[in-house]
């Protein structure tokens, strides 16, 4: 039989009052990470690899498919007026169209292409996105409406770029956690697996253990313990690849814990909250695993920040809980 497509599924889903708005999101979110993935596909001999030759906000060096990937969301919702106004990690402040006046209640934010670090070797990519509404206003959205904690995500997922291209999503209130893989030859995502359970009691530990001498005792002993088999929850692989999606999604199908700790000279770690941790951590508790920062809860963290960064420990449940009782949160 064959396995419906992406927009299918969307559609399936959708609640029976809904006025589809979020649907056509949803729908234009797909058509980015296609887009997106042809691009990283022929950028090599089309000479997209390498350096922009500017710094983002963070202080990061920006990679010329950085920028293209960031274009390719602002145009697929440029066509879509539901969307108010977007945020991206690429962007120092809130992307605004010219009719931003007259446009819809929702908001989009991604970081269009994450673990830019791998275009250059043909390493794993992605794209990591989450959808927001406005509460109750008209006009053009103001920052407050961005700065809202996880649990208010209306939707979130990712598309990870690896040797398939799959698109990973959930919608809040159905908790369950879908997984479409891109058929190239036709350009149409179709579903691979529903219902998705992080498992419990295996799989790897991911963290990048050189920043080692940056991290508190307590995350020292806490992936020790991982490494050598003293966690209570057991023993853990190490894996890391340097791509968040890409170790989320080992991470999400293969059970076990991603960790990105606070660092002596970044006591917020690095990732960000809204465009990384939040839309991940939505992935994981809908699909029966958890995040915190260490010590609170993702979903529940109040950003006062477009650009706030924050630890992050994801994966399966108990090896969170492990983590969060280690560290005394
Ligand atoms: P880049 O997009 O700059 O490569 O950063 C990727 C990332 O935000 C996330 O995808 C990784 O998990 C993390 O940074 C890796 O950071 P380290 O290089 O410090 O381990």
């Amino acid at each position: 039989m064959q396995a419906p497509t992406l927009i299918e599924h969307i559609l399936r889903s959708q609640p029976h009052k809904a006025s589809g708005e979020l649907s056509r999101i949803l729908a234009r979110l797909s058509l980015a990470g296609r887009m997106i993935a042809q691009r990283i596909l022929n950028a090599g001999f089309l000479g997209e690899h390498g350096e922009a030759g500017s710094i983002n906000v963070q202080g990061e060096e920006v990679k010329k498919l950085d920028l293209l990937s960031n274009e390719i969301f602002i145009r697929v919702f440029e066509t879509l007026p539901s969307v108010n106004a977007l945020g991206s990690e690429e962007m120092d402040d809130v992307f605004y169209y010219d009719d931003a006046e007259n446009r819809g209640k929702y908001l989009v934010l991604f970081d269009p292409l994450d673990g830019s670090g791998n275009i250059d070797i043909n390493g794993s990519l992605g794209s990591i996105f989450s959808v927001h509404k406005r509460s109750g206003k008209e006009g053009r959205a103001d920052l407050a409406d961005f700065l809202q904690p996880g649990n208010e995500q209306i939707a979130a997922g990712y598309i990870l770029y690896g040797p398939a291209t799959v698109f990973v999503y959930t919608v809040r209130g159905q908790d369950s956690v879908s997984v479409f893989t891109l058929d190239r030859s036709i350009g149409e995502f179709f579903l691979t697996a529903e219902g998705v359970r992080i498992p419990e009691g295996k799989g790897s530990y991911s963290v990048n253990e050189s920043n080692e001498s940056k991290w508190d005792q307590k995350v020292i002993d806490l992936v020790r313990s991982f490494r050598v088999g003293t966690a209570p929850v057991g023993k853990r692989a190490a894996r890391y690849t340097g791509a968040l999606v890409a170790d989320f999604h080992r991470t999400l199908l293969k059970g076990g814990i991603f960790m990105y700790p606070a660092l002596s000279d970044r006591p917020r770690g690095k990732l960000r909250y809204l465009y990384e941790a939040s839309p991940l951590a939505m992935i994981a508790e809908s699909a029966g695993g958890a995040a915190s920062d260490g010590s609170i809860r993702t979903l529940d963290l109040q950003p006062s920040q477009l650009h706030e960064r924050c630890p992050l420990f994801i994966g399966s449940k108990k090896d969170v809980a492990y983590a969060v009782q280690s560290l005394g949160g």
